[in-house]
Formats: C-alpha cells, sequence, structure tokens
C-alpha cells in the first residue's frame, strides 16, 4: 500500500521539461554569443550522422529528402527533452538520479563538441552552462514539490506554477538576448571575413629562428594571440558605423571613417605587443604582422599645441589609455591597426580599428575598437588603470624567456638544445645568456630580428649530467644594459626578475 501522494505525477514533468528547455535555451545562447558554429544539438545531429552505418544514413535521406538535418536536429531535441522529463520523474523519488542524466546527457554534448573538426576550448562552455541550468533549475522547480509532499503544503501548486512561469520567461529572454547579441556578432563577423584590405600576408623573415623544438613560434597565430580586455563581451562595430575622432589640444579636430582610413597610405610591420600583467616567464605576449595607418602624420594634419604630452585614448567600450605624445610622434610605427597576420583585425582583438605603438605596454597604448583620441597633458587626465594603481607610463622592460626545457621536465642527459626568447621593444637585444645550476653566465645564440620593434629568439646547447638541473636566462640590450635579476611585481609599471627552469635529465 503506498500513501497518496500531494503531487501529480505531471508536476514532476513539467518541472523536468521546464528545467530541460531553460537549460537548452541557455546553451543555444551561448553558443550564439560566442558565436561558436554549431549548438551542442546540432554538433550531436552530426555525430549521429557520423555514427549512423551509411546505408542507414541514406535511405533515411531518401525518406525525408531535403528535410533530413531539419528532422534530425529535431530529433535530438526531442529525445534530449524526453529523457529531461524523465529526468524531473526521477527527482520526485531521488535527488541524485536526475543528476545522472543530467550528467550523462552533458558528456554526450561534450563528446560531440569536442569531436568536430572546428572544435574550439570554447565549445565546452555551452555544454557546461546547459547541463549546470538543468540542474540548477529543476531543483527550484522540484523545491514546491518535496515540500507539499512533506508537508501537504496548501500553497506549494501556487509556488510551484509561479516558480515554472518566471523560469519560462527569463529562459524566453535569455533566449532572445542571446539571438541578439549573437546575431550582431554574427554579422559583423561575415562583414569582418569578407572585407578585402590591402594589406599583404607576411612571409615570416629568413633567420628570426634558432629552430628549437617545442619553442613559442615566432610569428604568434591570431588564434593563438593572448587577450587582456575589461569588456565582458566584445564590442561588435561594422566598419561602416566606425568613426575616430581626434580632438583636445589641436588646432583642427579630424574625425575619420574606416574608408577615410584605409585610403591613406599603409604601413606594416612586425611588432610584439605585451601585457604590463605578464610575469616573469609569461605567455601575455605575441608577435604579429600589424597593418594599419601610421599616426603621426594625422596627428601633424590636426595640428599639434606645444602644450600636449599625452593622448588619451578611448575604445568604443569606455575603456581608456594615456599614451605619451612622443612615442605617436617620433619615428616609431605606432599605428591605426585594421589587420593582423594579413587578416581583418579579429573582433576580440579590435576590429576594425585598434592602436598598437612598439615600446609600450597594452595597458598604455594598444587601445582596441578605437574610436577617440583626445590630445591632452598628463596633469589632466586618469586612464582606466593608471585610476587603479598602475604607473602612469608604461615603457616596456627588457625581459627574457625560457620556453624549452619547460619547468619540471624531464630531458635525456647529454647534449641538450634549449631556448627560448628576450624582448625589449623599441630598443632591442643584442645577446642572451643562461647560467646552468648556479654557474657562471654563458653567451647563447641569438637568431636576427627584422628591427628592434620584436621579440628574438635564443638558443643554446646544454652538456647536460643525468640529475635535477636549473636553468636561468637573462637579456642584454643594445645599449649594453643588463637584465636585473631584481625580482618586483607586475605592478605597478611590469615585472623584473630572471627566469628560471627546474627540469631533469637522464
Ligand atoms: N578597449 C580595450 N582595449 C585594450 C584593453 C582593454 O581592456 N580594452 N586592454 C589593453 C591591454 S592591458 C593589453 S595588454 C592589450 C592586449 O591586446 P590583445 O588582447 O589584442 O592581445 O590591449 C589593450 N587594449
Ligand atoms: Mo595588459
Amino acid at each position: 500500500m503506498s500513501t497518496p501522494r500531494a503531487t501529480s505525477v505531471g508536476s514532476w514533468a513539467v518541472a523536468g521539461l521546464v528545467a530541460g528547455v531553460a537549460g537548452l535555451v541557455v546553451s543555444h545562447a551561448a553558443s550564439m554569443v560566442l558565436t561558436l558554429r554549431s549548438t551542442p544539438v546540432v554538433a550531436v545531429g552530426e555525430l549521429v550522422i557520423e555514427l549512423v552505418p551509411g546505408p542507414v544514413a541514406d535511405r533515411a535521406i531518401a525518406l525525408v529528402g531535403q528535410l533530413d538535418k531539419p528532422l534530425l536536429v529535431l530529433g535530438v531535441l526531442l529525445a534530449t527533452l524526453g529523457l529531461l522529463v524523465y529526468a524531473g520523474l526521477l527527482a520526485a523519488r531521488s535527488w541524485w538520479l536526475p543528476l545522472v542524466v543530467h550528467v550523462l546527457l552533458g558528456g554526450i554534448g561534450l563528446l560531440a563538441v569536442l569531436t568536430r573538426a572546428d572544435a574550439t576550448p570554447l565549445d565546452v562552455l555551452p555544454v557546461i552552462a546547459g547541463v549546470v541550468t538543468w540542474m540548477v533549475v529543476l531543483s527550484f522547480l522540484t523545491d514546491p514539490l518535496h515540500a507539499a509532499e512533506q508537508a501537504g503544503a496548501p500553497h506549494s501548486r501556487r509556488a510551484f506554477l509561479f516558480r515554472a512561469a518566471g523560469v519560462l520567461v527569463a529562459g524566453l529572454a535569455a533566449g532572445i538576448l542571446g539571438e541578439r547579441f549573437g546575431r550582431q556578432r554574427r554579422d559583423v563577423d561575415q562583414t569582418r571575413r569578407l572585407l578585402k584590405l590591402p594589406v599583404t600576408d607576411p612571409s615570416v623573415p629568413a633567420g628570426v629562428r634558432t629552430g628549437v623544438e617545442g619553442m613559442a613560434p615566432w610569428q604568434t597565430p591570431n588564434r593563438d594571440f593572448y587577450l587582456i580586455h575589461t569588456a565582458l563581451v566584445s564590442p561588435t562595430i561594422a566598419p561602416q558605423e566606425w568613426q575616430l575622432r581626434i580632438h583636445g589640444m589641436v588646432r583642427r579636430e579630424i574625425t575619420l571613417t574606416y574608408q577615410e582610413l584605409i585610403d591613406r597610405q599603409l604601413t606594416e610591420d612586425w611588432i610584439t605587443l605585451n601585457c604590463v600583467s605578464n610575469p616573469v616567464g609569461g605567455s601575455l605576449i605575441g608577435n604579429a604582422w600589424w597593418s594599419g595607418v601610421r599616426l603621426a602624420p594625422i596627428l601633424a594634419e590636426a595640428g599639434l599645441s606645444d602644450d600636449a604630452d599625452a593622448v588619451l585614448q578611448t575604445s568604443h567600450d569606455g575603456w581608456t589609455c594615456g599614451t605619451p605624445l612622443a612615442a605617436l610622434t617620433d619615428d616609431r610605427n605606432a599605428m591605426l591597426a585594421i589587420a593582423m597576420n594579413g587578416q581583418p583585425l579579429p573582433i576580440d582583438h579590435g576590429f576594425p580599428v585598434r592602436m598598437i605603438v612598439p615600446g609600450l605596454y597594452g595597458y598604455v597604448s594598444a587601445t582596441k575598437w578605437v574610436v577617440d583620441l583626445e590630445v591632452t597633458r598628463f596633469a589632466d587626465i586618469e586612464a582606466y588603470w593608471t585610476g587603479k594603481g598602475w604607473a602612469e607610463l608604461g615603457p616596456v622592460k627588457i625581459a627574457s624567456r625560457i620556453e624549452v626545457p619547460g619547468d619540471g621536465e624531464t630531458v635525456a642527459a647529454g647534449q641538450v638544445r634549449v631556448g627560448g626568447t628576450a624582448w625589449l621593444q623599441h630598443t632591442g637585444i643584442s645577446g642572451v645568456e643562461v647560467a646552468l645550476d648556479g654557474g657562471a653566465w654563458q653567451p647563447a645564440e641569438i637568431a636576427e630580428v627584422p628591427h628592434v620593434d620584436t621579440w628574438v629568439q635564443w638558443a643554446t646547447t646544454l652538456d647536460l649530467a643525468a640529475g635535477d638541473h636549473e636553468l636561468r636566462v637573462r637579456a642584454i640590450d643594445r645599449e649594453g644594459r643588463v637584465q636585473t635579476g631584481v625580482e618586483r611585481d607586475v605592478r605597478p609599471d611590469g615585472a623584473t626578475g630572471w627566469h628560471t627552469v627546474g627540469f631533469s635529465a637522464s
């Protein structure tokens, strides 16, 4: 004999269904916002296509014709929702059984997105967002049902309906927002991909590589280039909507459209960009072929006031930085960049236009999605990071890094090639030295560079006895100054200290 339940089976099923829909909407919205090619549901559909034997698929396609793909996706959706309704029913009996269903479905989703040819680590996020939503919403909705079971609480039914409706409304809003955002980003990214810019594809100059296996490539591909920005979601600006205003302590204000910008004389250059927050040995640095328009002639046209010493740059998302005017008007290639490694700037790297200034950390120079340049004085401004304990001036500091061997690695004893990178943009590196196991500094070889604005690869051969070792590196700049071993934190104006790795030979 079982006592009659205070809740109907239907309520538990509805809870499962509503939680299921909410999770699917959230994962879809996440895919949209992240501009991923496919949603987890579509990825599962593609996985099914791969797994179904050819003849069966052929017969199915013959049966439904052109509708095969939509029907497949619909099938995946319905099967998923069916299992999620089942998870809702299981919730009446156990707190953990529904979680098993969620985790299993999530596992299939992960398998599907990660086996796509164009998978990126980001593809994991919508799956996780969906699974977490299923779990949270199901427990949120079944709370009042459990309460009713225990106490026969009269208001629980109303509480349940109230919560279910709330979740549906929130889900709808998330869906609409995701679609909106995603559409905008997709549209701008499409425009971006179709842009034909008069820029050249880079070919890596001869002699820049030391050829030690496992080192970071001299040219950093766009997809591997580090990303730093305060915006939660990158601004999506169509080129035809972009404008740059140059004003402040100038004789003539200038406004540039995208077309006016790219109609100007283009400049292209290898420039290494790094972040002030890069710790000793860290990876917040990259080297790319940038194409753009030099800022110096534009500022000259605007007519600079003699009293000005800074440019306050503002991005579309309201981020600001203060750059020394001198770095923008001297002979270096400070540019409004439109392309990176021969491609229109990726959205996350500042499309359609960003600043690049050789020799300065990104936080005082490299404004992405730049829309406003105000010629001014440092005494009159405070920029985003300088208001938060970072130095007003951010010239890059000399640094060097060991890339091979990696910390904690084991290498074969005997003659071993080791190598890495050193940099001091706009001054240049003249040498690199290494010290093994606390011994004397020994010169390493350095490769060639096109000029002083890029990083330099170094390498040397060590004769290693079996056992544990410690390797240290330091660089020397073209003015003969040796990199200091004094360790300083990244704040307020960049880390110092020698990069050291521990490894063993066997
Ligand atoms: N709009 C905007 N531009 C920005 C930032 C930012 O937060 N917002 N961060 C800066 C910092 S701190 C660095 S190091 C570089 C990084 O550029 P990247 O993301 O293209 O590597 O961008 C700079 N430009
Ligand atoms: Mo940075």
